[in-house]
């Protein structure tokens, strides 16, 4: 009998379903944004690849923090998930400066009340990772906030677990990625609190549309760096010179393929599995 879900959520590129009252479905699309705009032209297998990525990341940060992950769907690009209570905050590590992190920096000297050295420069690596949490805005983009405004949404206690966390996953899959050729320059989480009160990483995790991915060996502190996996699709649309607002334009054929291998490619060198391996059997990302 096929099954009936019922719709709740929808996110730039991903949809989110009701199973049951304990579960949730996660799909990611193949839809991509740039500057802002979704594209109307997909990325074949660009979900799946997000998808895996997220789930080889769970499994391999399971004993730094727990994870809603109940498992993956044949088709690869469908996620099942514990229903978690989610915290009204996006969690946000910056190993890197770059961003909003860097406009507030060359303003202020500071970011999110990080007093930071003098000197730096644009994409400049940090002494240590810091955690700049943001509110979800609906619309737009999310506003950073000062940590007595965090505070209040969610107690002190609470929001020093958050940061103890999301610090201890970020320099966990920053060392790893680069060892393997990839700077995660920054990322994004969400965290959510289980029936027992126990905060759980939830929606995705290191993934190129979560975080900032720049490949190590093109790395030049001093200006902004290539994005690993957009860059095809920035250059394009900046030589149209399409003005940036809705609708955004079509890709050609080389734009897509280019971009589409860039996925699988930042896919292959993170978790040493084949893509083609991942299509046969989405848990390999598991084990
Ligand atoms: C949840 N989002 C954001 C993601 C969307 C919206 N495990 C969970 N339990 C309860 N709620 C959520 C999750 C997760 N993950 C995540 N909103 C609610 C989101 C993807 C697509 F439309």
């Amino acid at each position: 009998m096929p099954e009936t879900l019922t719709h709740v959520a929808s996110g730039k590129v991903r949809e989110l379903f009701t199973i049951d009252d304990e579960r949730l479905l996660l799909v990611a699309s193949d839809r991509i944004s740039t500057f802002d705009v979704v594209l109307p032209t997909e990325i074949p297998d660009k979900g799946r690849v997000l998808t895996g990525l997220s789930a080889f990341w769970f499994a391999r940060t399971r004993d730094v923090c727990a994870n809603h992950l109940l498992g993956l769907r044949a088709d690869g690009r469908s996620t099942e998930c514990r229903r978690l209570e989610m915290l009204p905050l996006e969690c946000v590590v910056r190993g890197y400066l770059a961003g909003s992190g860097w406009k507030d920096y060359q303003r202020t000297g500071a970011t999110s009340g990080h007093q930071l050295p003098e000197g730096l420069r644009e994409s400049d690596r940090l002494p240590e990772p810091i955690f700049t949490p943001s509110t979800k805005e609906d619309v737009g983009h999310d506003q950073n906030i000062s940590f007595d405004e965090m505070v209040a949404l969610v107690g002190a206690a609470r929001f020093a677990e958050a940061e103890r966390l999301a610090i201890a996953l970020y320099q966990f899959a920053a060392d790893y990625a680069r060892a393997r050729g990839i700077i995660i320059a920054d990322t994004k989480f969400e965290l959510g609190l289980d029936a027992d009160g126990t905060l759980v990483l939830a929606d995705e995790a290191f993934t190129p549309d979560s975080s900032r991915f720049w490949p190590a060996d093109e790395y030049a502190p001093g200006g902004p760096q290539p994005s690993f996996d957009k860059q095809f699709v920035r250059d394009y649309c900046e030589a149209l010179g399409w003005d940036k607002t809705p609708p955004g334009p079509e890709l050609p054929d080389d734009v897509v393929a280019g971009t589409r291998a860039r996925y699988v490619e930042a896919f292959e060198r993170l978790t040493g599995i084949g893509f083609d391996e991942y299509l046969a059997d989405p848990e390999v990302v598991s084990r």
